[in-house]
């Protein structure tokens, strides 16, 4: 049966974990794959996901089956954080839980195939390395758009604006939220109006992935972007992620959301997301919705929620700023968000820092800022400094 199989590469931000751990000198820094992590290097559970737990343990009374849309009470909970009081009204928009972000960008995509019309996904270049297998797995044809330049640090707004052109009505458009992974470079306000201009005009489909909320600059400014281009849009998917804001990641906590054209449509569409989920899930797994249900729904552990996202966005905000007065050259990554940016180094001067410096990002040339503590941020900064183009 197997014979036929071929080997495959594995992930190449998943293998730096190991390649990190191997790496036996005291001063390596690991600044790739992407967790949050504190000034001591950590990624400690956060005290308001601990106390959830504790009540969990205590107060649950049953393991029991809930259903293909998951903990229905926190996709509700969920929805308002995403959307704001008025989205969260907003019968056209249902929910269903889903194993993290990528089970949502996965239901998205098979809901998507099963909607039929052969709609194309328009993507990023570049983009999170798993968009393309997670959705393409699905059978939905992916078509590129340039976002950025990696030389210049920009976002390639008008030649993006104009790959859209293209779209056809009912085509998707795949945006990051906020955060970009992996560069870090954000659309301004006013290009994500003109986005929402276009979307409106061309009956484009926005389909946000919405993995960082709170890690760019704040809860409600990280979600403004995926506000004006939903309330723009007829029809729209948001695919969402608690693993990161809640620190959960293992526990693969995160829903997608849809807006559909009308309330009636809407239930259909919630009907296909449960029959599609059970294709491929069945039921999402429990504990982590559990926890940000019980944490949303406590209110001082709501507050020290919010208090601890400060903390996580605070850390990240001082080190881009850190390294922005460093050397001219980074000054870039201070006006960029969320974990992650992107140096302008060749994989071979990526390959050869873990070498010489014990210094680990991915091959792209992606860094996590959060992997940097104020006590070696500098000597970061002067190895990388060194290896940049003239
Ligand atoms: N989308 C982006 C851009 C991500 O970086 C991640 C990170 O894992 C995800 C989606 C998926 O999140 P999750 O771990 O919740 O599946
Ligand atoms: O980009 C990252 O590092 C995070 C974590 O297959 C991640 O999004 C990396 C690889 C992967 C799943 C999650």
């Amino acid at each position: 049966l197997f014979d036929r199989l071929e080997a495959q590469p594995s992930d190449s931000l998943l293998a730096l974990i190991g390649l990190v751990k191997a790496d036996t000198r005291p001063e390596k820094i690991d600044v790739g794959v992407g967790v949050y992590r504190d000034a001591a290097g950590g990624t400690p559970i956060l005290r308001c996901v601990k106390a959830a737990e504790k009540i969990l343990l205590e107060t649950q009374e049953t393991k029991a089956y809930l259903g293909s849309e998951g903990d229905a009470r926190f996709t509700e909970l969920i929805k308002p954080i995403v959307f704001g009081g008025q989205g969260a009204r907003d019968d056209r928009i249902v929910g269903v839980q889903t194993p993290g972000g990528c089970g949502a960008l996965r239901l998205g995509a098979e809901l998507i195939r099963a909607s039929g019309g052969g709609a194309r996904v328009f993507v990023g270049q570049p983009t999170w390395p798993n968009h393309n297998p997670l959705i393409g797995a699905a059978g939905v044809e992916m078509v590129d758009y340039p976002y950025y330049d990696k030389a210049s640090h920009t976002v390639l707004f008008d030649r993006m604006m104009g790959a859209l052109e293209e779209a056809r009505p009912g085509d998707l458009v795949l945006v990051h939220g906020c955060c970009h992974n992996p560069t870090g470079a954000d659309l301004s306000l006013n290009q994500w109006r003109e986005l929402a201009d276009l979307i409106a005009a061309r009956g484009i489909v926005p389909f946000v992935d919405l993995a960082y909320q709170g890690l760019g600059n704040g809860l409600e400014d990280d979600a403004a972007g995926t506000r004006l281009v939903v309330e723009a849009a007829e029809q729209a998917l948001v695919a969402q992620s608690c693993d990161k804001n809640f620190g959960l990641y293992r526990e693969r906590t995160g829903a997608l959301f849809v807006k559909a054209s009308s309330g009636e449509q809407a239930n259909v569409v919630f009907g296909n997301l449960i029959g599609l989920a059970r294709t491929m899930w069945s039921m999402p797994p429990d504990h982590g919705a559990a926890i940000v249900r019980t944490v949303l729904e406590t209110p001082e552990l709501e507050a020290d929620w919010r208090a601890e996202l400060k903390e996580m966005l605070a850390r990240i905000r001082s080190l881009r700023a850190r390294l922005a007065t460093f050397d001219p050259r980074l000054a870039y990554i201070d006006e960029q968000n969320g974990m992650f940016s992107m140096l302008p180094l060749s994989p071979e001067a990526v390959v050869e820092l873990r070498a010489s410096h014990g210094i680990y990002m991915a091959n792209s040339g992606r860094f996590n800022v959060a992997g940097l503590s104020d006590d070696n941020v500098d000597y970061f900064a002067r190895a990388v400094v060194e290896r940049l183009p003239e």
